[in-house]
């Protein structure tokens, strides 16, 4: 499913974070140290290579609702966007903390002339957020966001299972 608002595309598709060969920037659901992982930090830890963890070093620990852009080495993008969502029931105000990974890594695209990025769901996995309050929140701000972007043309969500899918669908349309 395919959509456009205020000039941006926004895409829902299924499929692996790890090779989204026509995305310039892809987004990590990261962990607080921008290490490897399970989930979305594990396939893109793994297809970068080791170099990726070591290019995060430097901005290690972030904090909930916080984003930071690295090179993407072996992964087929040119950057990775990562950030840290709330752990859902821990890190409150939960809505604003996932909206603001969202801000933010759309602010550090646009800042580094980045036209296209892909978005997991964040905090969906191990970090516990219900699949529909996140997609909700996420497309929400997403599509409020795209009042303040120039260079960024494409927005695509990468859903892991036909379930996501569905429910982003649902909520988009
Ligand atoms: N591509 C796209 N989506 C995926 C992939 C993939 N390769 N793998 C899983 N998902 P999670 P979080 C979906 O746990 O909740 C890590 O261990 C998955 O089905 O990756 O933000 C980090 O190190 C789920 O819907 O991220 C952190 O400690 C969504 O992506 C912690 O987990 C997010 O699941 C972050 O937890």
């Amino acid at each position: 499913m395919e959509t456009e608002i205020n000039g941006v595309i926004i895409e829902l598709r299924k499929g692996d974070i790890s090779v989204q060969e026509d995305i310039e920037a892809v987004v990590n659901a990261a962990n607080a140290e921008l290490k490897t992982g399970g989930g979305v930090a594990g396939a893109i830890h793994r297809a970068a290579g080791p170099k990726l963890a070591e290019a995060g070093q430097k901005y290690a620990p972030i904090h909930p609702g916080e984003a930071v852009i690295t090179p993407a080495f072996n992964l087929p993008n040119e950057h990775v966007i990562h950030c840290l969502g709330p752990v859902y029931g821990r890190d409150k105000p939960e809505d604003k903390l996932l909206a603001s990974c969202y801000t933010e890594a759309l602010k550090l695209a646009e800042e580094h002339g980045i036209k296209s990025v892909a978005f997991p769901a964040i905090s969906t996995g191990a970090f516990g957020y219900p699949l529909e309050e996140a997609a909700s929140q996420a497309l929400e701000t997403v599509i409020k966001q795209t009042e303040e972007l120039y260079v960024v043309k494409l927005i695509r969500f990468v859903l892991f299972d036909e379930q996501a899918l569905r429910t982003y669908r649902e909520i988009l349309s």
